[in-house]
């Protein structure tokens, strides 16, 4: 396949007006029956030739022209096209095709979930249904017709609203539906299926009614309320925050067990992974929960941002995903704790993202070329875009940004348009030269900032310095500085904040330079500087903390997010002298005054518990691994379980008098104090577990026996699966299994609880699970929770020393290939890492790589990944 570029983009030639569609359902040999008004693209250059994108597997039947016959020499099928040509200026194209739903293995264009007709089709799916200008740029009304046995499936779902139905001789009946909003193909979707629906209404700010589904397998729709619930909150959400009405009659959710990702906002048919829409208090975990909330909110915002106005080509995905994942961030913060939710948003952002920024697939946010778009759906373009439109929403303040948005989609609805174009409306209300800003959008790396400072007391000035830099990354060498904000707020001794500029005691510096030094008049005192307050900027901070100052930030900075992270750097370097120590071969100990801040935070603990268990969380071992020098994983691990073992036992009394505190008293809620108090006590649970004493074990047995809710369920079985005492895990795990076998959603769950035990022997323990019959090797949700798990969450069996790890992942990637390329793309990343390991280790990752590439006919997916990996 060949390598795409954004300089490359020319406009479509052709534009499709519109195009009606009927499909004849059949498992094997689906018809696809299209009828597209095709007229020249006035603003493209002329020419006769009408290129069509098609997948190979996709045979043609039939291709009229005004009704006439195509010849075979009027048109050539080549690669992934079909090329008519000789076309007029307008006219109508029928093109028949047929295909085979139960074949697809890949999960892209039509194909079945569980005996049900699904559909997937961003990015390039809808080439594998029929032959069409199957890029974003080429909007189109779509009719759809769906006809198919009445009795197997009695639910015909497409975009839009339904307009007519019958029933036909044979047993078959039909629904025809209408999406009045032009669309690109990436947008469209049917669902057919013996499906059950749960359903609403929802009243818009001016008063239309929309009739709410939310579909699903008879079995589960008692799981369907939450969902509901967070769409409801989420189309009011947009209205209030972002002035967005809904625009269809009906809006209507699908869950399907068979999904790449994890879902899809189809105009007014959203499919989503049952992962992400199923949820119950007695099957699903508080994480679940809200996984579903903030998803079910995402797909729905994508109405607007996204569908309403789309990308102009793939390169643009982030205006649509950037812009929405801040959109659900915002929506997530207001429901909950906004805290707690930013501290989960830059957790992902400074382990994964900066992780994948640091790496061979680094990109723009705004990628410059690409192989294959699938392998472009990356925590770059959603995370860190996010994080993009973030910024630029502190530097414009929020009534300036929210007048942005506003203009943005009113200047470019129904159109397809570019992350020049988003940021422009941004520009134009506020009057501000955004050019240096959009460096954001066009530079890979993660930028670092060199912060120091100086007090003088005689004329009573601070002055702050601050040095950025970008480190290399495979689009370019050299960077030239970015236009960031960066929030600081500066402490008293006794641990209030100075007051500077406007009253606030948090002040907005704007960054452009290599090197700026910003200077405070009248500050009395020598402060202590708070930097990066919320995580102003997607940077990695070096400022000369000593520990003292650390912990004095700890318990006193006002900005809550930088509490958490001044606890998460003070525990960072003891982690990191104690990974010294072990790979020096010394004795490892915890310093009493490292013991005594924990002791300090464990007794405020129950004045505000969800932010007290971010604070008892040690910094994860993906977290650690990412800052390192090189990564060890062995001492990572074995350091981490040292310093929990040694919290545990030093404050004992204080986790068991925690975990008391905390239990459940009177059945579940989801409410966000309840979820906090059971994360509280989960993590006092864990803490105790790791002491293996038979009391504690009796306590997470007791609480694996009574609990009303899967999140207190699993934390108990975690908790024993992964401790030392061998027979209750055991015992544990084959109640789970006996208890929740019929629950698909759970047992990724056990699946995945042993996938992630770091005791030894982890590899045969995966090995025996990919036999067992809950396993499903075509199911991703289930290779992901089995072999992804292992792989992203086990460092230490995945990185064995004798490279079995290594082996068996590129075993299953060659085997995955052939079957669906995106998922096993996605599973590389691991592999992609092998620069940041010892020398010993990256000679086996590389072996494991070179393996996979001298196979040979390797999807696009699978080469461009580990192509650029090797280079
Ligand atoms: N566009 C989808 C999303 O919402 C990706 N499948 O992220
Ligand atoms: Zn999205």
């Amino acid at each position: 396949k060949p390598t795409i570029y954004l300089k490359d983009y020319t406009p479509p030639s052709f534009l499709i007006d519109t195009i009606s569609l009927r499909f004849e359902l059949d498992e094997t040999a689906t018809r696809v029956k299209s009828q597209l008004q095709v007229r020249r693209n006035p603003q493209a250059a002329v020419t006769r030739q009408l290129q069509l994108h098609g997948h190979e597997s996709v045979e043609l039947c039939e291709i009229k022209l005004n009704g006439a016959h195509l010849a075979a020499d009027a048109y050539q099928r080549e690669a992934e096209f079909l090329t008519l040509l000789d076309v007029p200026e307008s006219f109508e194209l029928e093109i028949e095709t047929c295909i085979n739903p139960e074949a697809n293995t890949a999960l892209e264009g039509l194909y079945l979930s569980d005996g049900m007709y699904c559909t997937q089709c961003e990015a390039e799916g809808f080439r594998r249904i029929t032959f069409y200008p199957d890029r974003p740029d080429v909007m189109s009304v779509f009719t759809t017709t769906l006809v198919a046995d009445a009795s197997r499936f009695p639910v015909l779902l497409g975009n839009g609203n339904p307009v007519q139905r019958g029933e036909l001789d044979d047993g078959r009946h039909w629904v025809t539906w209408v999406d009045p909003f032009p669309k690109p193909a990436y947008l469209f979707a049917l669902v057919a299926g013996d499906l059950q629906c749960l359903e609403d209404q929802f009243t818009t700010c001016s008063g239309r009614q929309v009739t709410l589904q939310i579909y699903a397998e008879a079995k589960d729709l008692e799981k369907l309320d939450h969902a509901m619930t967070a769409l409801k909150n989420a189309m009011r959400w947009d209205e209030e925050v972002y002035g967005r009405e809904y625009d269809l009659d009906i809006y209507m959710i699908v869950a399907v067990d068979f999904f790449n990702m994890g879902a899809m906002e189809n105009k007014g048919l959203n499919i989503f992974n049952t992962a992400c829409v199923l949820a119950h208090p007695r099957t699903t975990t508080d994480a679940g929960f809200q996984r579903v909330e903030s998803v079910v909110a995402h797909e729905y915002f994508h109405n607007w941002s996204g569908n309403r106005v789309t990308c102009r080509d793939w390169f643009q995905l982030s205006l649509k995903e950037g812009f929405t994942v801040f959109r659900d961030q915002c929506f997530s913060a207001d429901m909950h704790s906004a805290v707690v939710q930013r501290v989960d948003e830059v957790g992902i952002l400074r382990t994964a993202q900066f992780a994948e920024d640091a790496g061979p697939m680094a990109h723009p946010v705004r990628p410059a070329s690409f192989i294959e778009i699938s392998n472009f759906y990356t925590l770059t373009v959603y995370e860190k875009g996010a994080a993009v439109v973030r910024m630029l929403h502190t530097l414009l303040g929020a009534d300036v940004f929210r007048k942005g948005a506003d203009l943005y989609f009113e200047r470019h609805d129904g159109q397809a348009v570019t992350t020049d174009d988003f940021v422009q409306a941004m520009a134009d209300v506020s009057g501000r030269d955004l050019t240096q800003f959009k460096r954001w959008y066009s530079q890979a790396g993660t930028p670092r900032l060199k912060v120091s400072d100086h007090y003088d007391a005689a004329s009573q000035r601070y002055q702050l310095n601050v040095q950025q830099s970008c480190p290399a990354t495979p689009e370019a060498q050299q960077k030239l500085p970015f236009h960031l904000p960066l929030s600081v707020g500066l402490l008293r001794a006794d641990g209030s904040s100075f007051v500077l500029k406007d009253g606030k005691t948090t002040q907005l510096l704007e960054l452009t330079e290599a090197e700026q030094t910003f200077v405070f008049d009248s500050i009395d005192e020598a402060p202590l500087p708070s930097l990066l307050r919320d995580f102003s900027a997607p940077v990695k901070l070096v400022y000369g903390y000593t520990d003292e100052q650390l912990a004095f930030l700890l318990s006193h900075d006002e900005d809550g997010f930088n509490r958490w992270d001044a606890g998460q750097q003070l525990s960072l370097r003891l982690v990191n002298r104690l990974i010294a120590d072990y790979q020096q071969g010394k004795p490892l100990s915890l310093p009493d005054t490292f013991v005594a801040t924990w002791q300090s935070v464990l007794q405020q603990a129950p004045q505000d518990p969800a932010m007290a268990a971010l604070l008892l969380t040690l910094p994860s071992e993906a977290y650690i691994s990412e800052t390192a020098e090189q990564i060890d994983p062995l001492a990572i691990h074995h350091v981490r379980h040292f310093m929990r073992c040694a919290l545990a036992e030093q404050l004992e009394s204080s986790w068991l008098e925690l975990c008391r505190q905390h239990d459940s008293q009177s059945g579940y809620t989801a409410s966000a104090a309840d979820m906090a108090r059971r994360s509280l006590r989960n993590l006092c649970l864990s803490y105790l577990m790791v002491l293996e004493s038979p009391a504690h074990l009796a306590l997470a047995q007791q609480q694996f026996e009574t609990a009303d809710n899967m999140t207190d369920q699993f934390a108990a079985l975690i908790s024993v699966a992964h401790s030392g005492f061998r027979d209750s895990a055991d015992e544990l795990l084959a109640e789970f299994l006996s208890q929740w076998q019929h629950e698909s959603l759970v047992m990724n769950q056990w699946l995945m609880v042993q996938a992630t035990d770091p005791r030894e022997g982890g590899l045969a323990r995966v090995q025996q699970l990919l036999e067992h019959p809950v396993y499903d090797a075509r199911n991703p949700n289930k290779i992901r929770s089995l072999i992804g798990a292992f792989c992203q969450q086990n460092a230490v069996n995945f990185h064995a020393q004798d490279g079995s790890g290594y082996r068996f992942l590129a075993d299953h990637i060659l085997q995955l290939d052939a079957q669906n390329p995106q998922i096993a793309a996605r599973l590389l990343t691991p592999l992609t890492r092998w620069r940041r390991y010892a020398a010993d280790r990256q000679a086996l990752m590389q072996a494991q790589l070179q393996r996979i590439m001298d196979k040979g006919q390797l999807s696009g997916d699978v080469y461009e990944v580990v192509s650029k990996s090797l280079c």
